[in-house]
């Protein structure tokens, strides 16, 4: 007799973006279709996301946080994973802090959300970025950006074209940080790429934008760790993450407004392990 074994779990501390189609709206379907269990610890909730659409509405979820997070270990829950992503200052840095310890031995991954496009966002602040980088020190694995990347090696941000090696270096500089690291959004000539550092190093030269969107980072990172629960190698992770988040743009028609994210819905059955060879 096959025993079921219960999907793993994977604490998930991100925003709840209503409208816009990033964070948790992206995360929660991605890692459910892929066998995981996502748990959502909203450090947030907006309307939408903070990318154009206007002041959305929010309500702050420190508090709210803390308190689940009491639930959780009283509960005697245990987390295969925790992923962090949007902390929106530095009491939320303190809650995924306060994960970190109450579950030692869960994998730790950091989405050091900070920046994009050569800029820190406008509510980022240099004493944030310092509690960020150190919650990078306690990570298995960060996946920043390129504008990311740099700020953790305070570096001033460019969005400068890189070469392959020069991608490979940043990744390998990061790994002073965090054993293990993805950075995404690499200017590559005509590529947007991503590369790897720590023990599966790699240079992935994936995508072909003509466009970009929110919320792409998140989906990116949600396969990715939804591959790496399943088994897969770090590179074949970010490989299966950087095709999805490919076909997610092309799956989205030309001329849709951008701050409304990828077209993602229709093609989630393609992430579904049972419909792998369909
Ligand atoms: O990663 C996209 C994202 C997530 N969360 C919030 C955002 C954005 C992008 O603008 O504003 C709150």
């Amino acid at each position: 007799m096959i025993r079921p074994v219960e999907p793993k779990k994977i604490l998930c501390i991100h925003d709840l973006s209503g409208v816009g189609r990033c964070s948790l709206a992206v995360i929660l379907p991605v890692l459910s279709v892929m066998g995981l269990q996502p748990v959502a610890l909203p450090t947030v909730v907006l309307s939408t996301h903070t990318g154009g659409l206007g002041e959305p509405a929010r309500l702050d979820g420190s508090l709210y946080g803390e308190a689940a997070l009491d639930h959780y270990h009283a509960l005697g829950l245990d987390f295969d994973c925790i992923y962090t992503g949007y902390l929106g200052g530095e009491a939320q840095v303190a809650l995924a802090e306060k994960a970190f310890s109450l579950w030692g031995n869960a994998h730790k991954i950091v989405d050091p959300v900070m920046g994009d496009n050569g800029r820190a966002y406008s509510s980022v602040t240099p004493a944030l970025i310092q509690r960020i980088r150190d919650l990078c020190r306690s990570a298995d694995l960060i996946l920043p950006n390129y504008t990311e990347a740099q700020l953790l090696l305070e570096r001033a941000p460019v969005s400068d074209p890189l070469e392959d090696p020069a991608a490979q270096a940043l990744a390998d500089d990061l790994t002073a940080l965090a054993p293990n690291v993805v950075v995404t959004g690499l200017p590559l000539g005509k590529y947007i790429g991503c590369a790897g550092g720590g023990r599966d190093r790699f240079v992935l030269k994936k995508l072909h934008l003509d466009r970009s969107f929110p919320g792409t980072g998140d989906l990116y990172g949600a396969v990715l760790i939804g591959s790496l629960m399943q088994g897969n190698a770090l590179s074949a992770a970010a490989d299966n993450a950087a095709e999805f988040v490919s076909l997610a743009i092309q799956n989205t028609p030309a001329g849709q407004d951008t701050r409304f994210g990828v077209w993602f819905e229709s093609l989630l059955p393609r992430l579904c392990p049972a419909a792998r060879d369909d």
